[in-house]
């Protein structure tokens, strides 16, 4: 057996470059990479500032929406379905969709042909096609109209109708869900379409025990009741363990580190998904519902089977110190929560409002914000999704009173449904309700198409570290004057928890004094 590599907390970052982090680096052309970082210098074809930095939040949100778009287009080949047209229409408030309309954001609608729209942002966003940095910034706009209904929505949907609404219920959270007495697997990724079949196979299986990583695991979490062992920025611990006998993944935030890591210990690593390869991995791509019950019988076999391959030093280490699992509620939805109950919650002025903290815990930010969000609860509903989700679990917080846990990043639409239908019960626009969505420390081009289109739904929204998308004067103006006069809402740079306060809710002290 080899060393094992250090997993990602214990590892030193390397220095990220500054002049990339805040998007200032074009490399869409071979005469550069131009570096500009200074106003009124340009690019060697002349492309100035603005234009660098807002094609390259374009190209981020569409690398966002081309994976949610493809969560989605994945689940519905797997259950035969096909992509629905008008979906936006069908979905979003008419207010909305008027506004979106007028405004000329609204995408292809028919025959899955916002995939078009995707292809036409990279497209215009190369050297030499759209040259106005406003026009490139709308089209922040209409990709993440597409990301928000062509992707989210509609994987959350499909995903209900075949695996069932989420149920409330009480589970467990962190690395000691994972059992050394017992044959584990641990599944991770975002596609939960294998995984709910390999928890069906293993209801006959007593030595087997699952665990989920990431967002397919939030979902077998929320849908099965599965233990979430960890999320993206822990995924290493989990094989570092010792004890996963197979590890199984998907697509989306497998870090590439996780196939060296597998061969440091005895984890057979299976993908299954062809977009999703690694090297030495052992390959099972699961297409159809069919495949998907046959391959799952094969996964426990194999698990089971290479347990004996086990270094017993490393299952006696962790065996040793095993911690303690949390106990967390999960399984709020749209379906379940008492949106009567929340509305008046906000009429009355028991609750001020209500925070969607969502996205990913990256790794080079300040881990402080849970406590800053704790400190809100007591005054605002608390959603909360993905990996943000597992950091409030961690804490024992997911309690279901003030803070709920409603699923993975693609189900942020069910944080959508509820702003929608709160807003019709108090007979208000999604914009008016004072709702904040949140994404203090974001990693993935996923988790900005995710903000961007909350902010087209009118809500603010927080970005924290890093301040990529603040980093041209002219970029950030022109972004936060159109949403105020599209939606009326605003944009908060705040990478700090304490800034967040202050900037929040600059006229109440108390949160700022403790
Ligand atoms: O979609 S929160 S690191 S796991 S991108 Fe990824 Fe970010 Fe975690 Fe799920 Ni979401």
């Amino acid at each position: 057996m080899t060393q094992p590599i250090n997993t990602l907390e214990k590892r030193t970052l390397s220095k990220p470059c500054g002049i990339g982090l805040n998007n200032m680096c074009c490399k869409l052309c071979l005469m550069g990479p131009c570096q500009i970082t200074k106003n009124k210098s340009t690019g060697v074809c002349g492309a100035s500032l603005e234009l660098i930095v807002a094609r390259n939040i374009l190209r981020f949100i569409t690398g966002g929406a081309s994976t949610h778009c493809g969560h989605a287009l994945h689940v519905a080949k797997h259950l035969s379905k096909e992509i629905p047209d008008n979906y936006i229409a069908q979905k979003a408030p008419e207010y909305l969709y008027n506004r979106w309309k007028e405004l000329g954001l609204l995408p292809h609608d028919q025959n899955a042909q916002h995939f078009i729209d995707i292809s036409e942002s990279l497209h215009l966003s190369t050297m030499g096609v759209d040259s106005d940095y406003q026009d490139v910034l709308k089209w922040c706009l209409k990709i993440a109209l597409i990301d928000g209904y062509y992707g989210l929505a509609l994987a959350t949907d499909m995903e209900d109708q075949k695996i069932g609404k989420p149920k409330i219920k009480k589970a467990s959270l962190n690395l000691g869900c994972i059992d050394p007495a017992k044959t584990n697997i641990a599944i991770h990724g975002h596609e939960p379409m294998l995984a709910m079949s390999i928890v069906e196979a293993a209801k006959n299986h007593p030595d087997i025990n699952l665990v989920g990583v990431c967002c397919t695991g939030s979902t077998i979490l929320a849908q099965a009741g599965i233990p979430l062992s960890a999320h993206f920025s822990l995924q290493e611990d989990v094989i570092a363990t010792g004890v996963i006998d197979a590890l199984v993944v998907d697509v989306h935030c497998i870090m590439p580190s996780v196939g060296k890591l597998c061969d440091c210990y005895h984890t057979q690593l299976i993908t299954t998904n062809d977009l999703g390869r690694f090297p030495n991995a052992l390959h099972m791509p699961v297409a159809t519902e069919g495949q998907a019950k046959e391959i799952a019988e094969k996964i426990i076999s194999i698990a089971k089977e290479n347990r004996q391959n086990r270094n017993r030093q490393a299952e006696d280490l962790f065996q040793k110190t095993r911690p303690t699992p949390k106990e967390v509620a999960v399984g709020f939805s749209e379906y379940n929560i008492d949106i009567p109950h929340l509305a008046q919650q906000l009429s009355t002025g028991q609750k001020r409002g209500i925070i969607g903290v969502v996205g990913c815990v990256n790794p080079r930010a300040k881990d402080e914000w849970i406590a800053a969000y704790t400190k809100l609860s007591k005054d605002y509903i608390i959603l909360t999704t993905g990996c943000m989700a597992f950091e409030f679990g961690k804490e024992e917080l997911l309690d279901g009173e003030a803070i709920f846990h409603m699923g993975s990043c693609v189900n942020n639409y069910r944080i959508v449904e509820i702003l929608k239908q709160i807003s019709t019960i108090l007979q208000k626009e999604i914009g008016e309700l004072d709702c904040t969505i949140s994404a203090p420390m974001p990693i993935t081009e996923k988790s900005a198409a995710i903000g961007m289109f909350f902010a087209a739904l009118g809500c603010d929204v927080h970005i924290g570290y890093p301040h990529s998308f603040a980093s041209s004067d002219l970029v950030s103006t022109f972004l936060q004057n159109t949403l105020k006069d599209c939606f009326g809402n605003k944009l908060l740079f705040d990478e700090t928890a304490k800034e967040f306060l202050t900037n929040f809710m600059p006229s109440t002290e108390q949160y700022q004094k403790d």
